[in-house]
């Protein structure tokens, strides 16, 4: 079944990247396709119908404070018109869940991802609430712990790790299942030639051919890599943070 994805942004040619690197072989080989849609196209009237030659699509806080919201109306009418019945509701947010390897994985089995690209201080609430409330699977979601000044750069790194998971979209399989955070664990290291490079030698194990040593090394190595920089991921038998 061939994926779709939509993004809503107010910043649509900023996703002309879709088209270079994995992401523009994945459309290539059909596995997805890809709709931008520019959020001020649905600002054209205001909530009472009168016309917004302005085009507003944000609003001062109720309560005060900094920046500015977005409007929930605004957003209403751009989601009503790209949302299919199926499709799960992606918002990324500094205040949303972590973006893992495993949310990657489940979402790449969606039909229809719609990716709406929050600027200044976010979208209205009461948006995800209200696609939630209908049924619709909503997700807030959050890179890491830094803040980005829009959802855009958030969503392009989302959609090419979603997307890199679609099964034949990888000509090696294999590469997905032994790289970092398949496993719960970050990759270890890796060479090619020479085996010796200004002074730095490859590990004698790797050039043995005893593949079973290999495989032992390598997993020894990711412990040490995730327990050094990583100790959140591993439980505290295993040296972690857990
Ligand atoms: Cl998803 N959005 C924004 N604006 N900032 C972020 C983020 C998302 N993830 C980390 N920082």
């Amino acid at each position: 079944m061939r994926m779709r994805i939509d993004v809503v942004t107010i910043f649509p040619e900023f996703f002309g990247v879709l088209d270079v690197s994995l992401l523009g072989k994945a459309r290539q080989s059909e596995l997805v396709e890809t709709h931008v849609h520019d959020l001020r196209d649905y600002a054209a009237f205001k909530a009472d119908g009168s016309p917004d030659v302005h085009r507003t699509v944000d609003d001062a806080p109720f309560g005060g404070g900094a920046g500015m919201v977005m409007k929930p109306d605004v957003w209403g009418k751009a989601l009503d018109d790209v949302l299919k019945p199926t499709g799960v509701l992606v918002i990324p947010s500094p205040a949303g869940v972590p973006f893992t390897q495993a949310l990657a994985a489940e979402l790449s089995e969606a039909p229809q991802l719609v990716f709406a690209c929050g600027r200044y201080e976010g979208i209205d609430a009461r948006v995800a609430e209200h696609y939630a409330q209908d049924g619709y699977r909503v997700v807030e979601a959050s890179l890491g712990d830094y803040v980005l000044n829009g959802g855009e750069v958030a969503a392009v790194a989302m959609i090419e790790a979603i997307t890199r998971l679609i099964p034949g979209f990888m000509g090696n399989a294999q590469s997905i299942v032994e790289e970092s955070h398949a496993d719960g664990l970050l990759e270890y290291p890796s060479y090619t030639r020479p085996a010796s490079w200004r002074g730095l030698d490859v590990p004698d194990i790797l050039l043995s051919g005893h593949h079973a040593r290999i495989a032992e090394w390598r997993h020894a190595q990711q412990l040490e890599r995730t327990r050094e920089r990583r100790p959140d991921l591993l439980p505290p038998a295993e040296g972690g943070a857990w």
